[in-house]
Formats: structure tokens, C-alpha cells, sequence
């Protein structure tokens, strides 16, 4: 017997984009129900994001979330750009107009709007296998899984795909409609996370003739660290010994000279992609986050984008609720799609400037190297990268 769900908006995915939607919907009396494929442990062990931009600190606050975010994160006015050996403050604020990031990582976000929902009475239903998507181009689309030994039906208005990249959602637009577009980087991103003092107060980016590498934090007694390494590399290829020793050459002597050291709590390698699907809407079926579009890490967008799609689709449900206006839902691809392209390029360009490519030409090095000088010399540029890095406007 398969059981059946009524509800306005059925959303794929507990992840952060789901997670938030469904709050900020709850909030405005639009029931919905949220389907994760894994167990709340499973979601809160992976270790991603690390910076929000001071927008998605907003929808936060609007979505009554935002207190632990807001006595536990940090404020950061600026990163440092390590060129070599030499160290580059960018001043986020000074060039923003006083703008800012919030360093608050993904996994404590996640706890907080898993507790939101469960304090909201929210349904959130773990362990949901097999999803299917029927019916998303007619007036009544429907859901279907299985939880154990049951099998449910999803009844719903609208389907909200916040399944990540690997999820059900994309994949059930028909291939005549879905564009995709990819760039896959010849690299990885291998993260550690250690219970060490963070060896600077703000981020520091570091191009090196060794390659990219990344200090970031979680608290004072918590440090994030990430270096760029071969696609053939595993994670059982670096011990924690050699992923400090190699981290220590990729910084400036005297930053080096600080690191705190110690066992890694996680380890994990990331390959680096870009990625576009379009558009994101298919009939009553709406692609959010990860979904619909991944950037490499480097420009810290993949989580702030998620989050913009959710701000459309949120005003867009809330319209279509409340006013009757459809305009919203109507619009959402296109205005989703324009600001996330801008994250593309954004995090396409920090990414190339700062990385080492392998088999690049000798002219293409040389273009390398002076995007980067020029970017220290002029302030034109320098307000560029910081509009970009606190966030466009939604
Ligand atoms: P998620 O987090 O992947 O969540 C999707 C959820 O959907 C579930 N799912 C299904 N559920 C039901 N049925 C199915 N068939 C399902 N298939 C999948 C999954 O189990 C999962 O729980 O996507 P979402 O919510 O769109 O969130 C996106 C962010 O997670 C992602 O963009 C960021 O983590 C990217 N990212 C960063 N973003 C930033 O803005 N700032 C950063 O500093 C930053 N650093 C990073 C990052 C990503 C990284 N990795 C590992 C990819 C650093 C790294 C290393
Ligand atoms: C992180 O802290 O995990 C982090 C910070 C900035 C990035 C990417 C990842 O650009």
C-alpha cells in the first residue's frame, strides 16, 4: 500500500538550500514537507562551506536562525592574497563601504536549521531511497519514495529540486529542454580540518610556484585548511605529516613559522568544477543550489548562490501564496541563472589566477602572473574582487 502526503511544496534534499526554504516557507504559513536521501549525521558530517556573504547572514536572521550564527561567527572586513612569498590585505569593508563575510561554517548552519525545523514542528523525513519525480509539467506534480518497507506518495503544487549535484531532480528534465554547461578543473582542493589555533586572524590566499593553497577557520580553536593538489592524488596518499609540511612551503616564511600543527579531524580531496544546468525551472519543478550549478571553491560562492536562489524562490512562493502574483515564479530562471553566472565567472577567475595549471604555456604563465599584479596595484580592480566577495545584491 503506498501512503500518500498532501502538501504545497514537496523539496528534494536536506541540505542547506532545502533546509532554508523550508523554513523561511514555514515561517510564512506554506506548508511543506523536506526528503533527505541520508540520516541528519550523515549531512552534518560533511565538511564544506565556510563563508557567508552578509545577504545569506540576512535571510538567516529572516528565517529566525541566525542567533548562534551571530554570536559564534566572525565577522571578517578582509582576507590577505599571498603572491609568492608576499603578503596583499584585501579590505573587504574599505572597498565595499563597510561590507563584510560571516565566517560561520556550513555544518553549523546546517544544525541550526535542522533545529529551526524540528522547533517549527517541520517535517523533515530522513532516509527517503528511490525518489522519483512525476508528472513536474502538469498542474499536479507528485513525489514518490520509500522509507524502510513503505512506499509514499507526495502530493504537491510545486517541487522544489535541492538535491545537490548528484541528486534526482536535474536528471528528470527532459534532455531536449536542459542545457549543461561544464568546465572541469585539472585539480583538487585536499581540506583539513584540525582542533589547532587558526594561524591568522582573517583567510589567507596563497599563490605559490607549489600551487594554491587556503587557511580558514572555524573558530579560534578550530582551523580549516585546504592545498591544491593532482587529480591522481587520494586522500591515502597524505598523511597529516605531509600535508603540514607541504602546507608550510605554500606560505610566507613567517606565517609558516606560526602554524599550529595537529591531528586532522577530517581529510578529504574535492576535484574543482564549474557547472550550469538551464534553465532552472521545468513546469512545477524548480532546480535550487547545487542542483542546478557548481563553482569551484576558490571565490566562496558555491553556498552564497544556493542561498540567492532560495531569497527568488522564497519571494517568489510567497507572491504566488499571498497575492495571487506569479511573476515571481515566472521570472525565477532567468534571475536565479543572471546572478549565478556572475558567480561563475567569479569564481572561474579567482580560481585561474590563483591555482597552478599544469602544461600551460610560458605566455599563459606570464598572463598569470600579471592578473594578479595588476589586481594589487589598482584599486579599480581590488573593488572589484571585494563587490564580488562580500556578494552581489539579490
Ligand atoms: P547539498 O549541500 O549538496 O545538499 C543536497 C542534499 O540533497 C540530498 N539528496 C537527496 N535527497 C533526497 N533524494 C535524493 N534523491 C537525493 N539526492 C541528494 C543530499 O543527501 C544532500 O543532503 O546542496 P545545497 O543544499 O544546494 O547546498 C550547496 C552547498 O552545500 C555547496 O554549494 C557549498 O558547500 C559549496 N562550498 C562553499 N560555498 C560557499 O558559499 N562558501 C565556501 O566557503 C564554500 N566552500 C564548498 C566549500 C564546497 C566544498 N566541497 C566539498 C564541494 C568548500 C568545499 C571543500
Ligand atoms: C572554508 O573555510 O572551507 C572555505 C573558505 C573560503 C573558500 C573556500 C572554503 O573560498
Amino acid at each position: 500500500m503506498t501512503n500518500t502526503i498532501k502538501t504545497k511544496v514537496g523539496i528534494i534534499g536536506g541540505g542547506p538550500s532545502g533546509l532554508l526554504l523550508s523554513q523561511l516557507l514555514d515561517l510564512k504559513g506554506i506548508d511543506n514537507v523536506v526528503l533527505e536521501k541520508h540520516t541528519r549525521d550523515y549531512v552534518l558530517g560533511r565538511i564544506r562551506a565556510g563563508v557567508l556573504e552578509h545577504g545569506f547572514a540576512d535571510l538567516m536572521r529572516e528565517a529566525q536562525c541566525g542567533a548562534r550564527m551571530d554570536a559564534e561567527g566572525e565577522i571578517h572586513e578582509g582576507f590577505w592574497i599571498n603572491d609568492n612569498g608576499t603578503m596583499h590585505r584585501v579590505d573587504l569593508a574599505g572597498h565595499t563601504g563597510g561590507s563584510s563575510v560571516v565566517v560561520y561554517g556550513q555544518t553549523e548552519l546546517t544544525r541550526d536549521l535542522y533545529d529551526a525545523r524540528e522547533k517549527m514542528g517541520g517535517q523533515v523525513i530522513h532516509e527517503t531511497l528511490d525518489m522519483a519525480i512525476h508528472d513536474a509539467d502538469s498542474d499536479t506534480p507528485a513525489l514518490s519514495y520509500r522509507k524502510g518497507d513503505e512506499t509514499f506518495r507526495v502530493e504537491c503544487d510545486f517541487i522544489i529540486g535541492a538535491d545537490g549535484f548528484h541528486g534526482v531532480s536535474r536528471k528528470s528534465i527532459p534532455r531536449d529542454v536542459l542545457q549543461e554547461y561544464e568546465k572541469v578543473y585539472p585539480f583538487g582542493w585536499l581540506g583539513v580540518l584540525s582542533r589547532t589555533r587558526p594561524v591568522n586572524d582573517e583567510l589567507i590566499y596563497s599563490k605559490t610556484g607549489r600551487g594554491f593553497s587556503l587557511c580558514s577557520l572555524r573558530s579560534r580553536v578550530l582551523s580549516r585548511y585546504y592545498i591544491q593538489v593532482p587529480l591522481s592524488d587520494t586522500v591515502e596518499d597524505w598523511s597529516d605529516e605531509a600535508f603540514w609540511d607541504e602546507l608550510r612551503r605554500r606560505l610566507p616564511d613567517d606565517v609558516a613559522a606560526r602554524l599550529e600543527t595537529g591531528p586532522s579531524i577530517e581529510k578529504s580531496i574535492a576535484p574543482l568544477r564549474s557547472f550550469v544546468a538551464e534553465p532552472m525551472r521545468w513546469g512545477n519543478l524548480f532546480l535550487a543550489g547545487d542542483a542546478a550549478h557548481i563553482v569551484p571553491p576558490t571565490g566562496a560562492r558555491g553556498l552564497n548562490s544556493a542561498a540567492s536562489d532560495i531569497y527568488y524562490l522564497y519571494h517568489a512562493m510567497v507572491d504566488h501564496y499571498r497575492k495571487g502574483d506569479s511573476t515571481g515564479l515566472e521570472q525565477y530562471s532567468a534571475k536565479a541563472l543572471a546572478r549565478v553566472w556572475k558567480a561563475q565567472r567569479f569564481s572561474w577567475w579567482m580560481t585561474t589566477m590563483l591555482h597552478d595549471f599544469p602544461d600551460t604555456s610560458a605566455y599563459d604563465r606570464k598572463l598569470q602572473d600579471v592578473e594578479l599584479a595588476y589586481l594589487l596595484s589598482s584599486e579599480a580592480a581590488m573593488t572589484s574582487l571585494a563587490e564580488n566577495y562580500v556578494g552581489l545584491p539579490f
